[in-house]
């Protein structure tokens, strides 16, 4: 029996090179239950980020009890971390789960029947089309609902209605990703795969706490670099996270840059393979356009002109060039570091360009995960209930609009396309404005997770906009709903979903959900039903019932596309393993990795976008595009690096970023359930350096102010692991707590700090670039409430080890074989249980 709160990671199964990664299968029941009392184990992935651990569910009369890894998926080898181990399933038993629909009555939300309930939102509905169209229908969803979801409430928002105003909170999460691809490959879609891992020779992460918000994927990487041919590691990243010090300890390096310098850094990197002849100058002009222009950009950043921007040692950058630029097989992987600071689009892109300049893509070992964070994100961004059209196809493309509207069988011109689809901050300001008159927000909670909390209070609580709300539970955004529709969560119901590899699962139904709680599908199906939404013909334009008729109609509108599921149907997703788009004839079985023969979907009718300037984000049109023939040729951008938008100054000294921490999910609706996971984290904090703390005169535990132009949280200051010059902030503590749920506290909540900015490319806010000051408050009364097992250890001794998790199972079982492994059949050392990766 293990604690997993106390071992995130559990016991290495170290093995060579090429080889298999061995199986290991974890198990977690709750309340007591053992495993022969379990009634039935039910195939899904866990949602509990975009790793989409292959999972079963274990039902005990009627309840959700427990989980257990799928040795035989190709994700996660039967592997699951402290989240999916006690996050799962605990939430769905809540006695404060919401169980009928609510509406605003003289200001209070009373329980109501569906009936009434959606009988508003249609009488709103009905009313605003008629008075004034479309746009004043506004849809904020998630990165959290099923496939099915998504592309029924693309259908109504897109065919339905017509309105360009749907976007997930996908947009504060993974569009960077998105347009990052599509401005380098012309479409999004992740090129690599996650057995790279077992064959690349260095591993570089930027912006990427891995350890903590994959830990399964970094169980992966653990398994590798404590083998006896390890993967040199890099890291970029202001705080010495798990990753830090992997990179320490394989002889690679950590370069902790001075918050918001990321683009200075990587045009360092980028100048070093040029001046150093690590480009391969036949793979570049034979597949990539633009390589002058990037060569004359990276110019200036020499070494000595990168450190003194980013306050990194110039021989630190030298060495991470040349491990780039000497490594025959090199991973990259990227995340919110990168895509929630300024010049995010920039400096994702430029990741890209290391790989493109040394041909390092489309082959085992040499691949580029843009990570996702969410579970579905990439389901939202293929599916069209973001702003992008279903399967990846270009709004500024008649034809691809045409092809839709065939699809669907209406005009083309009911299908907005006349400008960009609106983005999620864009949303937020009409709804403030007051040209949103109908907000419907599902599976995300704004009113904790989006930048200047007070001004997303503000927007919610007012008068201008009507307000539904889909969830779980009352959350901070449910309170200030108009209306609230209960929501049926995961194991409730039963859809698809893609992780971050393009590994396809499906999810089937284990319970019913609680009370009068509905799935999101059937939700947005009797809205449709309700609002009577017809075809060209008069013919009602949604007839579908159940998730796989839905999934059926995806399929076709995938057909032809990069993004291609033609191959796939819920029989077979019901087999072993998930299985990675595209499937197709060509790919019965799916696809390792993309761009295996180095072309790239940027033929100018193939393309989804036609690119950006990064730096400002003018679009490129059609005709410059079509000039430039790339014809699938991938495109080498750059961009000179600039000041963040607010720089730290006189009144606030301190640059402020924020992020997470192993053991709570976003705004803590499953997490906060559970109690090992809560108490592992039960409440928030900040970060300060050693040195910092010492100037403030702050201790360990000590209770801080921390203050921005645009408000303030007191919490208790963990001196620990953040470089110099920063503060960092978890973002999981809204006003809920499990123990003590107080509407009105908003002490800890760090988006009260955070600014209403974002990347001019991808339009992703800048949670991570801000400026800040900290004074103490008063003495603390023991240590802050941060874990001590990983990035947030403390930079002292005397603070208790977090532990304390409900004991869990790990059982080496034989390593089964894995469709498209590189490495199948091959197997490294015997598993070998070593003492567990801890610090
Ligand atoms: N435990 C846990 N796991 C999760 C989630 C969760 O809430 N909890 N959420 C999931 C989701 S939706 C997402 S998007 C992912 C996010 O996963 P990550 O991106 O790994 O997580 P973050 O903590 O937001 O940010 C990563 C790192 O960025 C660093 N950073 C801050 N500012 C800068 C900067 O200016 N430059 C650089 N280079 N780095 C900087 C922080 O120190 C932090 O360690 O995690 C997913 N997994
Ligand atoms: N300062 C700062 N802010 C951040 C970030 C950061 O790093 N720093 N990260 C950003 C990122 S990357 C992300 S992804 C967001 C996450 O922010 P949110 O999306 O707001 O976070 P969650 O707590 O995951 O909210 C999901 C909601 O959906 C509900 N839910 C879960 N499953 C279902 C379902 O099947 N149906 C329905 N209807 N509801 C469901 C849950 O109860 C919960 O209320 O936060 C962003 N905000
Ligand atoms: S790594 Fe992500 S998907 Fe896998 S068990 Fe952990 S939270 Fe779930
Ligand atoms: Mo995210």
């Amino acid at each position: 029996m293990m604690d997993r709160i106390a071992d995130i990671w559990g016991p290495r199964t170290p093995h060579a090179k090429g080889t298999v990664w061995p199986a290991r299968v974890d198990l977690h029941l709750t309340d007591g239950v053992s495993e022969d009392e379990v009634d039935r184990w039910v195939q899904s992935a866990c949602v509990l980020c975009s790793n989409g651990c292959g999972c079963e569910i274990a039902v005990k009369g009627g309840r959700m009890v427990g989980i257990r890894g799928r040795a035989t998926d190709v994700v996660n080898h039967g592997r699951l971390g402290p989240k999916g181990l006690y996050g799962s399933t605990p939430w769905a038993s809540s006695p404060d789960r919401l169980t009928r629909p609510l509406v605003r009555e003289a200001g209070r939300l009373v329980e109501t029947d569906w009936g009434t309930a959606m009988g508003r939102v249609v009488e709103v509905s009905k009313r605003l089309l008629a008075d004034k169209g479309p746009l004043t229908h506004g849809f904020y969803t998630t990165g959290q609902m099923f496939i099915e979801e998504y592309y029924a409430l693309g259908v109504i928002g897109k065919a339905g209605l017509g309105t360009p105003h749907m976007d997930g909170n996908t947009r504060l999460c993974t569009a960077t990703s998105a347009a990052a691809f599509k401005e380098s490959f012309g479409a999004d879609g992740q090129p690599g795969s996650y057995t790279d891992i077992e064959h690349c020779d260095a591993i570089f992460l930027y912006g990427h706490n891995m350890a903590e918000t994959q830990t399964v994927l970094w169980m992966r990487v653990l398994d590798r670099t404590r083998a006896a041919d390890p993967p040199t590691v890099v890291c970029v990243d202001p705080r010495r996270t798990p990753v830090a010090l992997e990179a320490e300890r394989t002889g690679g390096v950590h370069l902790a840059p001075r918050v918001g310098t990321n683009l200075a850094l990587m045009n360092g990197l980028t100048r070093e393979l040029f001046v150093n002849g690590w480009v391969d100058e036949r793979w570049v002009d034979a597949h990539t356009l633009g390589v002058a222009d990037l060569r004359a950009t990276v110019e200036p950043y020499t070494p000595r002109e990168v450190a003194r921007t980013c306050g990194i040692d110039a021989d630190d950058l030298r060495r991470a060039a040349r491990i780039f630029g000497r490594s025959r097989d090199v991973l990259s992987t990227v995340l919110q570091g990168f895509y929630q600071s300024h010049q995010a689009t920039a400096s994702a892109v430029a990741v890209h360009n290391l790989h493109l300049l040394r041909g390092l893509i489309g082959r085992p070992g040499s691949g580029i995960l843009q990570m996702n964070g969410q579970p579905t994100a990439q389901n939202n961004r293929e599916c069209g209930a973001d702003g992008d059209l279903p399967g990846f196809r270009n709004w500024d493309n008649p034809r691809h609009v045409r092809e839709l509207a065939d699809l669907w069988n209406v005009d083309p011109l009911t299908i907005p396309h006349w400008a960009p689809p609106t983005n999620a901050m864009q949303i937020f300001d009409y709804a403030e404005e007051g040209s949103i008159g109908l907000l419907w927000i599902a599976a995300t909670n704004p009113a904790v997770s989006m930048p200047e909390s007070a001004r997303i209070r503000r927007i919610l609580g007012g008068d201008r906009c009507f307000v539904v709300v889909q969830d779980l539970f009352l959350t901070e955004t449910a309170r200030l709903a108009d209306v609230v529709l209960p929501a049926a969560g995961w194991g409730e119901k039963t859809g698809t979903f893609t992780n971050v590899n393009r590994t396809v699962h499906l999810s089937e139904k284990a319970v019913d959900p609680p009370g009068e709680a509905r799935s999101d599908l059937d939700i947005f199906l009797s809205y449709a039903a309700a609002m009577d939404f017809r075809d060209k013909e008069g013919a009602p334009l949604i007839t579908w019932r159940t998730p796989e008729e839905v999934f059926d109609a995806w399929r076709e509108a995938t057909r032809g596309r990069p993004v291609d599921y033609t191959g796939l149907s819920y029989t077979r997703l019901r087999g072993p393993t998930g299985i990675p788009w595209p499937v197709n004839d060509q790919a019965p079985d799916g696809t390792d990795r993309l761009y295996t023969d180095a072309v790239f979907p940027t033929a100018t009718d193939e393309c989804e976008t036609y690119g950006h300037d990064l730096l400002t984000g003018a679009a490129v049109t059609e005709q410059e595009h079509r000039a430039l023939r790339p014809d699938g040729r991938a495109f080498l951008k750059g961009a000179h690096h600039t000041p963040a938008h607010e720089e730290p100054g006189e009144d606030y000294p301190l640059l402020y970023t924020t992020g997470r921490t192993a053991y709570q999910f976003h705004t803590r609706t499953k997490t906060g359930r559970s109690r090992s996971l809560r108490d592992a984290a039960p409440d928030a904090w900040v970060e300060l350096s050693v040195s910092d703390a010492a100037d403030l005169g702050i201790s360990e535990g000590d209770v801080v102010r921390v203050e921005s132009p645009r408000g303030a949280i007191q919490v208790k200051a963990r001196v620990g692991q953040v470089v110099a010059g920063a503060v960092f902030a978890p973002f999981h503590y809204g006003s809920w707590d499990l123990d003590d749920a107080d509407p009105h506290r908003h002490s800890g909540q760090a988006n009260e700090l955070t600014m209403t900015v974002w990347d001019p490319v991808s339009k992703q806010p800048c949670f991570k670039t801000a400026a800040c000051r900290v004074v103490k408050v008063r003495d603390g009364d023991g240590p802050a409430p941060a874990p001590t097992t990983a990035a947030s250890a403390p930079a002292g001794d005397g603070v208790p080890p977090t532990a304390g998790g409900a004991p869990t199972t790990t059982r080496h079982v034989d390593t089964p074989h894995y469709p498209n492994d590189p490495a199948a059949g091959t197997s490294g050392s015997a598993p070998v249980d070593t003492a567990a990766g801890g610090r």
